[in-house]
């Protein structure tokens, strides 16, 4: 049995879920926490201790290994159960999907650093700096460029089926959109319409995000002074 702790929303945690979803793999048991914020059922410093990050998503397989961060839960998962296979089937798909993995990683990098030090929400938590936030912001919607530059203009992002790619890009994206009230810009029409036939998806309903964090945190171009 291969156990994970986890969200039910955020990011990074959100990866996890909507792969999940789509992979439906057996011998997988899930445990959601509460936001650390919140005052029921957050993690317990017992899993929390379980890698030196102590952060959400943690895999722990039966043999007592512990993975503690999102992309390599997803790699661990699909090399212990192989179908649906969700890597690619060629060299030239795998390769593929890593690219659009890696730059979506760079881009939700980038976007929680605009968040961070521009967003509401962050206020007493982390130190605001405008400049870092416009840097941030530009970088982020940077990437999505990069992205809509590798597309295709149907299907899915890097294969036929969906792959890790898809899953990481719509939890970013839809954190940036459903959350901060950041959407695609209009120029990356191909990523919207990817995104919007993707939303579909059962896996890609909109997660239970805390509505009071929510409200705080919508608006992260007005409260940053950002344009597209
Ligand atoms: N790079 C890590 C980041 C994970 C991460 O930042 N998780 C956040 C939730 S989105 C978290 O656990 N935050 C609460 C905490 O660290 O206490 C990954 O990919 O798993």
């Amino acid at each position: 049995m291969i156990e994970i702790f986890n969200f039910a929303f955020g990011p990074y945690p959100q990866r996890v879920n909507i792969y999940l979803a789509e992979k439906q793999p057996e011998g997988v048991a899930v445990t959601f926490y509460a936001e650390p914020d919140r005052r029921a059922n957050t993690p317990p410093p017992e899993i929390r201790a379980l890698t030196p990050m102590g952060s959400l998503p943690i895999l722990r397989d039966a043999d007592g290994t512990v993975v503690g961060q999102s992309l390599a839960i997803l790699e661990f998962i699909e090399d212990r159960i192989r179908f649906p296979d969700m890597r690619g089937s060629t060299p030239a798909e795998r390769a593929k999907v890593r690219q659009f993995v890696h730059i979506f990683d760079e881009a939700l990098t980038f976007f929680g650093l605009w968040a961070r030090h521009g967003s509401a929400l962050a206020k007493g938590v982390a130190r605001s700096s405008q400049e870092v936030a416009e840097i941030c912001a530009a970088r982020y919607f940077a990437q999505l460029r990069i992205i809509e530059n590798l597309m295709s203009e149907e299907g899915f992002l890097a294969s036929g089926s969906v792959t890790l790619a898809d899953c990481v890009a719509m939890a970013t994206l839809q954190y940036a959109r459903d959350f901060y009230s950041v959407p695609i810009p209009s120029e990356c029409a191909r990523l919207y319409a990817w995104f919007y036939r993707f939303s579909e998806r059962p896996s890609a309903k909109r997660p239970p995000y805390p509505e009071e964090q929510r409200v705080t945190a919508n608006g992260l171009m007005d409260q940053t002074g950002v344009r597209f």
